[in-house]
């Protein structure tokens, strides 16, 4: 079996009187970081991702706002995730169909092992589901 997604509780360092810092180091992350980037202002009616990545694997963090994470990996299992913490983050492994929905407000930072590259996109469902089911 593919390994599926997981959340991640991060460090939260702080209290309501002065605000928090959540910190995340290469040693504490599955993998090495080449690449953050980070969306918002996306209409809430507008369902963004809608592909998988062969070698991607990220970390998705609603840094303000909700996101609202949908997914599906090889041979069918489905999920639905509402990220609305700035602490927590949803660990998408590779192969991992993924559908995000965000409130306007919100912001999705993204942490990425690996740089851009349109390669590395599973964009057509139809190629999705034809993927092994198997341990990779
Ligand atoms: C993902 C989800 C969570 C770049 O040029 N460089 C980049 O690093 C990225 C991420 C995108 N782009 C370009 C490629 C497209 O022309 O930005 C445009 C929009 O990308 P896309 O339609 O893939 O955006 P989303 O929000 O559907 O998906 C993004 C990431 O692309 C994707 O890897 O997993 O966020």
């Amino acid at each position: 079996m593919y390994k599926g997604p997981a959340l991640i509780e991060f460090p939260r360092i702080g209290n309501t009187m002065q605000g928090y810092i959540s910190v995340s180091e290469n040693d504490t992350l599955p993998f090495e970081v080449n690449r953050v980037y980070w969306t918002y202002y996306t209409p809430e009616s507008i369902r963004r991702g809608g592909h998988a990545h062969y070698e991607l694997e990220q970390i998705l963090v609603a840094v303000a706002g909700k996101i609202i994470v949908e997914t599906e990996m090889p041979g069918g299992l489905k999920e639905r995730f509402i990220l609305e913490s700035p602490s927590v983050g949803l660990l998408l492994p590779k192969f991992c169909w993924h559908v995000m929905q965000y409130t306007h407000s919100s912001v999705q930072m993204c942490i990425a092992n690996i740089a851009y590259e349109e390669r590395d996109y599973i964009r057509d469902y139809n190629e999705f589901i034809k993927l092994p089911f198997a341990e990779k």
